[in-house]
């Protein structure tokens, strides 16, 4: 039987309270901390964390029976960016069709209490407009604009017929002031094939945009590419890098054996850019996505100067399920005015977390973490060093 009126006012007040008892759920660091950073107990931003109004009809002569008609289905790897002491993250949404778009979420500490803004980033298209848009990376760039550099998928025109998977990444670009209006720039043009995980530098180099790239052969496979690359562009509205050099390639039997790519924006500290980026290694249960750290040189940000071996962050407990489960992704961090670092990770392509840390901790941990030396005799023997160093300590 239909819902009169007034039982549709009920259920509503219910959702719209339950909603509001969720978003404002605080958060709590978990107990064991390895001294880098710190876990949380909870996700961060969800699917259910979008908006009733985005997903609900909310009136009663239209909708009584007060159905979700628009499904969301998960809110990942988000870029972030933190303006006028407010904590943003350009979230990638996805809706139950599968297909992504932006939206500012905020908190006012960066760990709790996230919010959507009213609507999702309306971007604006290219001549040729992409089936979906993913991963934006938020730069805010001495030259005063705020971009976000995004992959930007469309169906392969070269498909066979028949073919309806193929497709193809470039690299989008879009600018803005206040994160709500949006220019639309050309796509990057490559000469190394496909890109995706591309990110703008925040500061020029000898003049010129500096952009982080993953070149890659296919969609999926990165063929010969699968490394970060390093290109120079003159002209932002017209990029296009004529040159890309790798300068963090993909390792046999490491957790980057099979690719790479640049997480977020790098951050800049007194002792180079720290950059957070993405391993894959695959497996018999499928690829596995873990983070990890390097340091670049302050003056040359496209030269590693420290390599800690291993992973940073690894998918744990919750983590390890999902949309495609064993991945974890991050392409947005944030340091505030307090040196304080909250680093922003998916999980399974399906949520967010926040793990937090500072500037030195982590410069400490680039620092004097033991690089991989690629063979297990040689992981024996940096632990004897180390077991040796601590002799009658423990
Ligand atoms: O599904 C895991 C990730 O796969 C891609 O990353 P990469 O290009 O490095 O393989 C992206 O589609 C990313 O969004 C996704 O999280």
């Amino acid at each position: 039987m239909k819902p009169t009126e007034k039982e549709f006012k009920k259920r509503l007040r219910k959702l719209q309270e339950q909603h509001e008892s969720f978003l404002t759920k605080r958060n709590k660091p978990v107990k064991n901390f390895n001294g880098i950073y710190k876990r949380y107990k909870r996700p961060i931003v969800t699917n259910e964390h979008t908006p009733l109004h985005w997903r609900y009809d909310l009136s009663y002569d239209s909708n009584p029976y007060l159905m979700q008609r628009i499904g969301i289905n998960a809110a990942f790897n988000s870029g972030a960016i933190y303006l006028d002491g407010k904590y943003l993250l350009a979230v990638r949404v996805e809706g139950w069709d599968r297909k992504s778009f932006f939206a500012i979420c905020e908190s006012p500490n960066g760990i709790d209490n996230w919010r959507f803004w009213e609507r999702p980033i309306t971007l604006p298209e290219t001549e040729i407009p992409e089936t979906n848009v993913y991963d934006m990376r938020l730069t805010k760039h001495e030259d005063g604009w705020i971009y976000g550099v995004f992959c930007a998928e469309r169906k392969d025109p070269k498909a066979p017929a028949g073919d309806t998977s193929s497709a193809t990444a470039d690299g989008g670009i879009a600018r803005t002031k206040d994160l709500v209006n949006w220019e639309r720039l050309p796509d990057f043009i490559s000469h190394s094939g496909q890109q995706r995980n591309l990110v703008l530098h925040p500061e020029f180099v000898n003049g010129q945009y500096a952009f982080y790239t993953r070149p890659q052969d296919g969609f999926i496979d990165v063929g010969g590419g699968g490394g970060i690359g390093w290109g120079l562009v003159d002209d932002i509205t017209k990029a296009e890098a004529f040159k890309e050099d790798i300068i963090d390639g993909k390792v046999y039997h490491t957790i980057k054996e099979l690719k790479n790519g640049q997480g977020p924006v790098p951050l800049k500290t007194k002792k180079g850019w720290l950059h957070l980026a993405h391993g894959v290694r695959n497996c018999a249960a499928g690829l596995r996505y873990v983070l990890y750290l390097f340091l670049t040189d302050l003056e040359d940000p496209s030269k590693i100067i420290a390599r800690p071996g291993g992973y940073f962050l690894a998918p744990e407990g919750e983590e390890r399920i999902g949309d495609v489960s064993n991945v974890l992704f991050a392409n947005g961090w944030i340091c505030n005015e307090k040196d304080e670092v909250f680093i922003y990770y998916a999980s399974s392509d399906t949520r967010m977390h926040v793990a937090t840390s500072s500037i030195d901790r982590l410069l400490d941990y680039v620092l004097n973490t033991p690089e991989d030396k690629l063979r297990s005799a040689e992981s024996v023997n940096t632990i004897n060093a180390l077991i040796d160093q601590n002799k009658g300590k423990y």
